[in-house]
């Protein structure tokens, strides 16, 4: 029996389902550099170059252990241009009796290799990617007959599930979630760690002459490309954080900063997505920490929570309301996309600094998306669809299982609060509080209105004058509405022309 094993750019792990019971002596594993997934929104440089290079490495890999490995090149003459293309491709060249592939990532992938099965002439099995710790079926069946899912109580199963933090079936310290320990902003004068970055190797210095080539007018810099491409980078990446950074993770990982976007984060999540790491190795590798003493609890459960909660939730919404998930418009926002989320250049200081991050590393940190980036997307009235098209391009960890729900959930509230219970909109005060953004801004946080104001205040309040019918009567947001309540008719319109002003001049 010869099987054609399809791995895809962001499943380079050995143990992933497609390659179980391997027999290296008939099967023949297919890896393709595809134009089409290159270009399908227009990738961050270091994003491609972080794929491509992973996936040379990984083959190299696997032909070292003796295993055939049909891989197609993005700069091979016989090259097509998409995964469907290549894939008939490969069953006419090699005649497998079957194919296999772990499920994909995106809809758009699985929906081409739903519909590759009528065509391919060979049956085609699309087998469960069982490097999460909750499959879609478990998720599907936790979320049966719940009238609302809320990311905490998912988190706690999976506590349970895995033994993670736990004393027998207590979470350690009494406590499931520390959350209200880590919003300290950062101290002036902290010391930050120096973090690990990966000078390229021949195969990812080739990668990059060839990105530079091809991808130069997309959006970002290759310069000072320093990720790690393989397992034993991404596991020394892993030691890195678990013995230098980890231990600030908590109390600082709300905490923004001008020209340091690292701080004290994991900086894991291209490797994680792409399938360097697992989420149970690096799970269990912070909880060790916490063990032997080395990282207090508040950081460890934060960086636990948003591994075994957040990224297994997102994952779960995602494939259970998909395809229609993509298209939500609960506010029914439709402002376009500034350019500025291109170019930077706007008299916003942080939304220059987390956009000139963004360009110079393909990362920003979790805050600064959220609660910048984000935030203004949310209270600027901005198209989701434009949003999630600009995350899933800049970001090197960017697969939309991951981007979507948080944009189109967490950061708009465009899904009406399948994922999230309220949308989180602030103001200028926030921003304030947890960076030294304002500092260098031509606007003042404190000012209210007035050309002065910190756009984000009137913004702010003009979100919630806009969105009265649709929010006013959520629990959770009742504070501001009855703030909102207090205002006199002059201020409302004093907020209102500010605001007018302001979305005008984007
Ligand atoms: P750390 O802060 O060190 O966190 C540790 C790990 O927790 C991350 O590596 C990640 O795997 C996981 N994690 C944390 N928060 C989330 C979350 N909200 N959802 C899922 N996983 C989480 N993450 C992606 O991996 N890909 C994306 O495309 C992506 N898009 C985002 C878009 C928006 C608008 C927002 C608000 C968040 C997005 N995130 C995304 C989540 C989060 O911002 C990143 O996972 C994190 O910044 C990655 O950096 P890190 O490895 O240093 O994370
Ligand atoms: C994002 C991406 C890019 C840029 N290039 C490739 C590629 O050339 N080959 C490949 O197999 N995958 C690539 N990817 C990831 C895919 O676009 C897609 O996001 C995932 O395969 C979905 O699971
Ligand atoms: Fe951003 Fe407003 Fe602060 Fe300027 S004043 S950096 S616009 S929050």
């Amino acid at each position: 029996m010869k099987r054609l094993r399809f791995v895809l750019g962001d499943q380079l792990t050995r143990g992933i389902s497609s390659l179980h019971g391997l027999d290296p002596l008939r099967d023949v594993v297919l890896m393709v550099e595809a134009a089409e997934e290159t270009t399908y929104v227009p990738h961050h440089p270091q994003k491609i170059a972080f794929i491509l290079s992973a996936m040379r490495h990984f083959a190299a890999e696997l032909r070292a252990e003796g295993i055939t490995v049909d891989y197609v090149r993005l700069d091979d003459p016989r090259a097509g241009s998409s995964f469907a293309s290549e894939l008939a491709a490969a069953v006419a060249r090699h005649a497998p009796d079957s194919v296999l592939v772990t499920e994909p990532g995106e809809w758009r992938v699985y929906e081409m290799l739903l519909d590759l099965r009528e065509t391919l002439g060979v049956p085609l099995t699309v087998l469960d990617d069982d490097r999460f710790i909750a499959s879609r079926a478990e998720f599907a069946a936790w979320a049966e007959g719940r009238k609302s899912y809320r990311m905490e109580f998912f988190y706690r199963e999976m506590r349970r599930k895995t033994g993670l933090l736990m004393d027998g079936d207590q979470p350690v310290g009494g406590q499931w979630n520390f959350d209200a320990e880590n919003r300290k902003p950062l101290p002036a004068g902290a010391a930050l760690p120096e973090r690990l970055r990966f000078p390229p190797d021949d195969i990812t210095a080739e990668i990059l002459a060839l990105v530079q080539d091809r991808f130069a007018g997309h959006y970002g810099t290759l310069e000072g490309f320093g990720w790690g491409v393989t397992r034993a980078d991404a596991l020394r990446a892993l030691e890195e954080f678990a013995t230098v950074a980890l231990p600030g993770f908590g109390d600082h990982q709300d905490a923004m900063k001008s020209g340091a976007p690292f701080l004290f984060h994991g900086l894991i999540s291209p490797y994680l997505n792409a399938g360097l790491l697992t989420p149970l190795e690096i799970c269990r590798r912070a909880e060790v920490e916490w063990q032997e003493g080395r990282a207090p609890l508040n950081a460890v459960e934060g960086f636990v929570r948003q591994v075994l909660g957040w990224r297994e939730y997102v994952r779960g919404i995602y494939w259970l309301k998909m395809p229609a998930y993509a298209t939500l418009n609960a506010l029914e926002a439709k402002r376009p996309l500034p350019e500025f989320y291109w170019t930077g250049e706007t008299d916003m200081n942080c939304l220059r600094q987390c956009v000139g991050d963004t360009m110079r590393h393909a990362y920003a940190h979790h805050i600064q998306r959220l609660m910048v980036l984000g935030n203004f997307a949310l209270i600027a009235g901005l198209d989701p669809a434009q949003v999630a098209a600009w995350f899933l391009a800049v970001y090197a960890d960017a697969y939309e299982w991951v981007e979507l729900p948080n944009v189109h959930g967490m950061t708009l509230f465009a899904d009406g609060g399948i994922l999230g219970s309220k949308p989180y909109a602030a103001s200028g005060a926030y921003i304030d509080r947890m960076s030294d953004y304002c500092t260098g801004c031509r606007y003042d946080p404190a000012v209210k209105a007035g050309e002065k104001a910190c756009p984000f205040n009137p913004l702010y309040w003009n979100f919630l004058i806009e969105n009265e019918d649709r929010l006013a009567g959520n629990p959770r947001m009742a504070m501001p509405y009855r703030t909102l309540a207090k205002m006199t008719g002059e201020r409302r319109a004093e907020i209102v022309a500010d605001s007018t002003r302001i979305l005008a001049g984007l």
